[in-house]
């Protein structure tokens, strides 16, 4: 037979396929059919090309793509780059090349890269961020937000990266490193453009139930937004009117507050210093502003000062002493906290450092602890030491006590979140140009709609200029402009985007991507969005997913589009990583190219080896010698059809069998993304079939045709020449997914007697595959009341007799 030439099909079939796409929108009747899209998170056209690892997520979304248009879908599978970003403005810092320049020349790279991967994109629909076509969008956007009032301006400290010369937004900060150089973050007072996110908290906390995504995402972002039920209580100051308020998540522990710390910017923490306590207090004062937020968080010792006042626990009347410490952070809560040393964690160090009482109010097992070393913080036990409150369990007080605390009148009930606004601007050349005009008289005033795009200007040096201002601001000519609304001379807005910006809503673009009237129209907005399966890593759990979450919002509140969450489904790919674990990247050396593999191997190959690495939620250890077992498997499999297809071999009732169990286990395992197991599947069944061509001298035309079909969307290209070779016309993607039946699956039944020492005494029924234990078992069950000796020996003659001997 002629052998598997992995090289001469694929060529053939990129060839075909071009000429003749697989994907039609409407049916052989031409009736629209139902569409289903698919979405890869698009890549960052880096200068390093793709590696194996890339594959993987595109193989995957592929595999699952096919599989649904296999199902009769219509389906949108397209892709796009999310060009702005650091990486192409270091690399222009460093080369002199315009970011535009190189951005397209490592997009047409990967271009190349990915259309080896031979997956369905429609690049008829494909985007670029940079695009001005695309970018007046992204602008537009913002020009909505600020007119809605969830765009607007903030001077406030933020965290600014010395190396990058960028403001970063708190994600962007790991570990109070960079995320992107690594350096050591500070604070940096600048004015920034924020969007309100915190205004759909509520909503985007909500809504995760609506989504059919791994739970592990749904509960990062739930703690990201991270709301949380407590009170505002108000303490009553001694000889003083005022009253101080505190912030507290744990009203169940207001017996247990044995003082107070307001942050040293707190507005009465000077005025509250007794004549004998003002000179140190005023010194903590000034040196706490000269900190730098970061070096306050720092799990440093604790410092702090008594103000010599005291207050009054509203609760049971205890004085409490007021004091002043940096671990108070000024802008959370109401920047007063009561301390609870035995049950918190910084105030027991301080209160140990300053030899202030601890009073614990929960306990364990209802005993009071002899000497703490440590504070108790889990909130359950036993109420002890708190009056009234004596006995109760503590987790149903804190749900509880917020509500006391508001009929008493001594505070009230809050949501707190900790979702922040977003940091919108960055100080940078290479992203979209924030769409805003200053003027002395009018103030921020947008850029007109009809003017937009806004272009991004050519600079002559792209270096950040290290002041906190864009390199836009050094370009007069594009700076000064007048004013939209009065027409005076006005100012351009020179910081930019950030990366984000794009990728929060590109997948809306891509079906109507030339659209230059409107973002989206809103007939192709109802006819093929939402996504239905978004597959991308899982390192974007939280940023990215949630600031399209919240565009999405914003979008349909604006009546744009009229759904309100953009991807239904979510699957998560773990990482290819190399040897031993390391992540795959130039600088380590341990980079796979997926070139070399195709060469040798083929894209299908590569495809299914991708697959069969691991479970692909999980991360897995490449090894390229693996390959091979797969390449294997395709030419078995290929050798297997080219001897059978000719032949006219009657279906037996094994290979029946055999055929159902394949399209069941290739069908569960696919739905439930059990990828690596749906190709064990393929390899164990291939050897089945093997073994049975073998003792018949064929495989039936049916189980033939099967094969092919599921092959589809795994290994397409050997797939469609089988397919052909069984004499079909069209191509194998309008075959349509083979069904099973578990009936047809059963294993055949015989009859067999059961005998008690020779003599017969019933005939069971039982699987022909049954094992010698399975059998012994159905027959003792089925003579159990005529066995009264002690059985001495147990005999099974496979399909034939069960004799069970007695005494
Ligand atoms: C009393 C208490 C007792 C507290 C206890 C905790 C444990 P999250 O959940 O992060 O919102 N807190 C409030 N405002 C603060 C500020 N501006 N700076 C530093 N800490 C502040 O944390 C809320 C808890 O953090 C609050 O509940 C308060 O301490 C502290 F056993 O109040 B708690
Ligand atoms: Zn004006």
């Amino acid at each position: 037979a002629v052998p598997y030439n992995h090289k001469a099909i694929e060529k053939k079939w990129k060839e075909k396929w071009a000429e003749n796409p697989v994907n039609p929108k409407v049916d052989e009747n031409g009736n629209p059919k139902k569409k289903y899209y698919c979405l890869d998170m698009f890549p960052y056209p880096s200068g390093n090309g793709l590696h194996v690892g890339h594959w993987r997520g595109y193989v995957i979304s592929d595999v699952w793509s096919r599989y649904k248009l296999l199902q009769g879908y219509y389906i949108i599978h397209p892709m796009g780059w999310d060009a702005f970003g650091l990486p192409a403005e270091n690399y222009a810092i460093k080369m002199g090349t315009h970011p535009a320049k190189s951005t397209a020349a490592n997009i047409a790279n990967i271009k190349r890269q990915i259309n080896e991967i031979s997956a369905l994109y429609d690049w008829d629909m494909e985007v670029n961020t940079t695009d001005p076509d695309f970018y007046k969008w992204t602008q537009w956007i913002f020009v909505k937000m600020f007119k809605e009032g969830l765009a607007y301006e903030k001077e406030f400290p933020i965290n600014w990266c010395p190396s990058c010369k960028t403001g970063l937004a708190n994600e962007e900060v790991v570990g109070g490193k960079c995320e992107r150089c690594g350096a050591e973050v500070t604070k940096k007072n600048l004015r920034q453009w924020m969007l309100r996110i915190t205004k759909y908290a509520d909503r985007l906390l909500n809504d995760l139930d609506k989504l059919d995504w791994p739970e592990k995402v749904k509960k990062m972002q739930t703690d990201w937004i991270g709301k949380s039920y407590g009170a505002e209580v108000d303490f009553p100051v001694e000889g003083r009117e005022d009253k101080i308020t505190v912030y507290t998540t744990r009203p169940d522990t207001l017996h247990g507050a044995t003082f107070m710390v307001l942050a040293p910017e707190h507005k009465l923490a000077a005025e509250l210093a007794t004549p004998e306590h003002k000179e140190e207090v005023e010194k903590y004062i000034f040196d706490s502003s000269m900190k730098s937020n970061v070096d306050r968080l720092q799990d440093k010792e604790k410092t702090g000062v008594f103000t010599g006042t005291y207050a009054i626990n509203p609760l049971n009347g205890a004085k409490v002493p007021i004091w002043l410490s940096d671990y108070v952070l000024a802008d959370y809560g109401t920047g007063a906290i009561m301390c609870v040393p035995a049950h918190d964690d910084r105030d027991f160090e301080f209160a140990t450092k300053f030899n202030i009482p601890i009073i614990q109010v929960i306990a364990k097992d209802g005993k009071e602890i002899e000497n703490m070393t440590e504070a108790y913080t889990e909130a359950s036990g036993t109420m002890i030491n708190s009056g009234e409150w004596n006995g109760m369990e503590s987790s149903v007080l804190k749900k509880e006590a917020p509500h006391i605390i508001e009929e008493r009148g001594i505070g009230r009930a809050t949501v707190n979140y900790k979702l922040r606004d977003w940091v919108f601007s960055r100080q940078r050349y290479w992203g979209e140009p924030i769409p805003i005009v200053h003027c002395p008289e009018c103030g921020a005033v947008p850029v007109p709609e009809d003017q937009l795009p806004l272009r991004l200007p050519d600079v002559e040096s792209y270096e950040p200029t290290g002041t906190g201002e864009s390199p836009l601001a050094g370009i007069d000519e594009w700076v000064n402009t007048t004013c939209p609304v009065c027409g005076k001379p006005a100012k351009r807005e020179t910081n930019t985007m950030p990366q984000w910006a794009g990728s929060s809503w590109y997948f809306l673009r891509y079906v109507d991507n030339h659209n230059n009237e409107e973002l989206v129209s809103r007939e192709k907005a109802d006819a093929m969005l939402p996504v239905d399966m978004y597959i991308g890593g899982v390192e974007h759990a939280v940023l990215h997913l949630l600031y399209s979450r919240f565009y999405t919002k914003f979008l349909c509140d604006i009546g744009v589009i009229d759904f309100d969450e953009p991807f239904i489904k979510l699957f998560n790919q773990g990482m290819i990583t190399g040897k031993n674990g390391i992540k795959m990247s130039k600088s380590k050396g341990n980079v796979v190219s997926p070139d070399d593999l195709v060469r040798d191997y083929g894209c299908d190959s590569l495809r299914m080896y991708e697959l069969f690495v691991g479970p692909p939620e999980l991360d897995a250890e490449w090894d390229d010698r693996g390959i091979d077992g797969v390449y294997r498997f395709l030419k078995k499999l290929w050798n297997l059809l080219m001897d059978s297809k000719d032949k006219d071999i009657k279906p037996t009732k094994e290979m029946i069998k055999v055929r159902h169990k394949l399209v069941y286990d290739i069908t569960t395992r696919l739905e439930s993304f059990s990828l690596n197991t749906v190709i064990s599947a393929f390899m164990e069944h291939t050897n089945t079939l093997v073994a049975i061509a073998k003792k018949e001298g064929g495989v039936d035309r049916d189980t033939l045709d099967t094969l092919a079909v599921l092959l589809a969307p795994f290994a397409p290209h050997m797939a469609e020449e089988i397919w052909e070779e069984l004499g079909n016309k069209e191509s194998v993607f309008r075959a349509g997914w083979p069904k099973y039946d578990t009936e047809a699956m059963k294993d055949d039944e015989i009859e067999i007697p059961v005998q008690i020492n020779g003599k017969t005494r019933a005939v069971i029924k039982i699987s022909a595959e049954a094992t010698k234990e399975e059998a012994i078992a159905a027959g003792k069950e089925a003579i159990a009341d005529k066995l009264t000796g002690n059985i001495v020996k147990e005999i099974y003659v496979p399909k034939k007799i069960i004799n069970i001997v007695q005494k």
